[in-house]
């Protein structure tokens, strides 16, 4: 009895002291849509012409989680839906923190905006010439959005701070990447390769968060892997597999929700992605058995070498599903088991650099950024211009393209000889008309939590340049006498500069080393650069930056103007043109088109908003009419919503929306909605609101 007594007394006292050992922290998750113009944009990442949006397959988001320590020391991760994360995007959301809240709690230093590398979302908010030229400029329709949807989803977090946890948990993720340049990845030292039992990292590492309650709040999982199985003919706006990811994982976690967006917020974060891979089934010509590298000496005739998802023989969409299925199904595991609760003091420092200015050790510099022949080439994930003779693993240009890419820039003899063995196409860093073609001015960041690190760079890393910089980092760290737990790369972050090899995979040339604009030693200096982010939080020092150059005043914007939107002749905005069937079976699509408004008028109206909903009747019981209740939006994986321009010149056009009835559906009445915003008659400045449904229909 005076035993019970005394465990009583400790478990009591356990009960009062826990919180303080175990939620050291203040933490907050938050969400905002950063869907931009869904259509008559061209899709950023594959750089495919003809890749112009046409609607929405899912939403894009921004996740936001903030981590305050007991000093109201805090650092905000942002997870974005994109192919990248623009450097101007960040300074413009410091900015409109700063109006709000004032400058000092939120700064360039201690926020950090990372990129899914989604290739299916849309362009124009990179300020560099390159990354415009693929998309058609810079576009603010893009970029407005996109910084409101950031900044909603850091001031939700914001506003939600309280006392919870941050967990760590990692675990190993199989059949969900492989490397695109294994011929590449083969040229690193044997000794260093047999450190890893793989080409790619299979590692998932999560940060679970949770408040004082233990009520679930969150997760961020970090995974290498490209944002490429959606491929390069879709043009509906999605976040590919970690979108997906994100959404599946959502819906299970905010189970009272429609289409996922709840409380709980998930991010599937970008890691060392480079030549990582979710076309896991490897490359082959066209839809025959025959392997292929893409290179010069293996190409595929009469058709293209082309990556295989999982479920290529269904569609890219299905591929799409089973590898962010995977990830989900990972993160909410490791969430779950729980991990190692983090803890101590939250640190970070961030550094505006010139990277052609790194001084490197012996006779090694960096180089004025340039683009090599195989970029043009593209990867198996997305082939690019092999039709005009570009492949991978190309050390040697062609004479027509010499001449060619002669005339936009002759390379310097320094140049050639600072990049060799890249054969140069664009001399991107030795051009300056209209402006800066890519970045040489660029950010690094690295965040702590505890003993645990998240670093970032605005590259694309490959899976072995991932390696050493964490391990880099990890090795000066304990030269200070800092134990480390983790170190999490993430990234592309803060801004884009392409990829970035190691300097034995760069001398293979293939997209990879192609794309790694500073020369054969980028990776140096980027390794070079965070030692001093090291020495200076090991140190309590600052950082010198400089600052970033805005070029946005002088851009450019090619996509198509608009015209003043008018109805299909005889109807109204949101008449039904094409209805629904009385009837359905599980499988079928049901489908209707609307009047419509151009999507484009109404950017920032629809965010956090639907363009569509799929409704349900539930009866009454008292023999009434019933209510209709909304059980899909836009953001749904089983819906579409396309825009169809049907004339051009007099502004007419209608959307399609379509319901695909998976098996899970439960039988029942049902319609589908539309809502959107029309155009005053003869001037874009101010637009109305519309909507419509079609007949109801019955599901059996
Ligand atoms: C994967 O995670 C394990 C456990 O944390 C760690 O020991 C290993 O070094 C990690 N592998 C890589 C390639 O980072
Ligand atoms: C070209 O392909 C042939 C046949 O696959 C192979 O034997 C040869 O090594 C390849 N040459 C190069 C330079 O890759
Ligand atoms: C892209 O995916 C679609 C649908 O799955 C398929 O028909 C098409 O062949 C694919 N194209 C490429 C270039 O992979
Ligand atoms: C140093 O590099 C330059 C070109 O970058 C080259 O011309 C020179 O020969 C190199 N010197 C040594 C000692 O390797
Ligand atoms: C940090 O301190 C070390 C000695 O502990 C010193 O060698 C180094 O120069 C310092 N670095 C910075 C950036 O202050
Ligand atoms: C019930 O539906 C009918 C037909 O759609 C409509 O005319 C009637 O006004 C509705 N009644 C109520 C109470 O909503
Ligand atoms: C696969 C392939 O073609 N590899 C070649 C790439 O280029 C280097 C250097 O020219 C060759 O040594 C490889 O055989």
């Amino acid at each position: 009895m005076l035993r019970y007594s005394w465990l009583r007394l400790v478990w009591a006292c356990s009960l009062i002291l826990l919180p303080w050992a175990t939620h050291a922290y203040k933490v907050g998750v938050g969400i905002g849509d950063i869907t931009g113009p869904s259509v008559q944009v061209m899709l950023m990442g594959y750089a495919k012409e003809g890749q112009t949006g046409k609607g929405i397959l899912q939403r894009l988001y921004a996740r936001a989680y903030v981590v305050v320590d007991d000093q109201d020391r805090r650092v905000v991760f942002v997870n974005t839906d994109t192919q990248s994360m623009g450097d101007i995007i960040k300074k413009r959301v410091i900015q409109q923190l700063g109006d709000h809240l004032g400058s000092a709690i939120y700064t360039f230093d201690n926020v950090m905006l990372s990129s899914t590398h989604s290739h299916s979302g849309m362009g124009g908010y990179l300020q560099h010439t390159l990354y415009e030229l693929s998309v058609a400029g810079w576009i603010e329709e893009t970029v407005q959005p996109m910084v409101q949807g950031i900044f909603n989803a850091i001031m939700q977090a914001h506003n939600s701070l309280q006392e919870g946890s941050v967990n760590l948990n990692v675990g190993e993720l199989l059949n969900s990447n492989a490397n695109r340049s294994p011929e590449s990845y083969l040229l690193n030292p044997a000794n260093e390769r047999a450190l890893y039992q793989y080409d790619v990292d299979k590692n998932m590492t999560v940060l679970g968060f949770r408040n004082a309650k233990n009520e679930d709040l969150g997760l961020v999982a970090w995974f290498a892997v490209h944002g490429t199985s959606v491929n390069n003919t879709n043009q509906l706006i999605n976040g590919d597999n970690k979108g997906y990811a994100a959404y599946t994982a959502e819906r299970q976690m905010n189970p009272n929700s429609v289409s996922g967006n709840g409380p709980f917020v998930a991010a599937f974060a970008q890691s060392n992605e480079g030549d990582s891979s979710p076309n896991t089934l490897g490359a082959f010509c066209g839809t025959t058995n025959v392997r292929c590298t893409a290179t010069s000496n293996d190409t595929c005739p009469g058709s293209q070498c082309i990556a295989r998802g999982p479920g290529w023989t269904t569609s890219d969409l299905e591929s799409n599903r089973m590898i962010g299925q995977q990830q989900a199904d990972m993160a909410l595991n490791l969430y779950k088991q729980g991990g190692t609760p983090l803890s101590g003091a939250i640190d970070y420092r961030h550094k505006v650099f010139d990277m052609t200015a790194v001084v490197l050790d012996g006779n090694k510099s960096l180089c004025a950024p340039a683009m090599g022949y195989a970029f043009a080439a593209g990867t198996t994930d997305g082939p690019g211009l092999n039709d005009l003779g570009f492949y991978q693993n190309m050390t040697q240009g062609t004479f027509l393209w010499g001449l060619i890419s002669g005339i936009i820039r002759t390379a310097s003899d320094q140049q050639k000889a600072c990049q060799a063995p890249k054969p140069i196409l664009l001399d991107t860093g030795e051009i300056s008309i209209p402006y800066a073609w890519q970045p040489t001015i660029i950010e690094i960041q690295l965040l702590r939590i505890g003993d645990t690190f998240i670093a970032s760079t605005p590259s694309e890393l490959t899976t072995m340049s991932g390696r050493r910089l964490r391990n880099a980092i990890r090795d000066r760290f304990a030269s200070h006498g800092i134990q480390v737990q983790d170190i999490i790369y993430s990234g592309p972050a803060n801004g884009y500069a392409s990829y970035c090899t190691t300097f034995e995979e760069y001398q293979e040339q293939r997209y990879e080393g192609a794309s790694t604009p500073y020369g054969p030693h980028t990776l140096e200096g980027y390794i070079t650069t965070f030692m001093e982010l090291v020495d200076a939080m090991a140190n309590g020092t600052d950082v010198q930056s400089v600052p970033l150059p805005d070029y946005t005043s002088k851009a450019f914007d090619f996509a198509p103007a608009y015209l003043p939107d008018h109805p299909v002749l005889f109807h109204q905005f949101g008449d039904v043109l094409s209805n629904v069937k009385p009837a359905y079976s599980r499988g079928d699509t049901a489908s209707a088109d609307f009047v419509s408004g151009n999507p484009r008028n109404d950017v920032m109206d629809m965010l956090g908003k639907t363009y569509l909903t799929v409704e349900m009747l539930s009866a009454q019981p008292n023999g009434g009419n019933g209510t209709w209740s909304v059980i899909r939006t836009d953001n749904d994986y089983d819906t579409r919503f396309t825009w169809t321009s049907t004339s051009s010149v007099l502004g007419m056009s209608k959307v399609t929306i379509d319901w695909i009835i998976g098996s899970d559906v439960t039988p029942g009445t049902y319609r589908l909605g539309y809502f959107g915003h029309h155009t005053a008659p003869l001037s874009t400045n101010s637009i109305t609101p519309h909507q419509g449904y079609s007949d109801q229909f019955v599901v059996a």
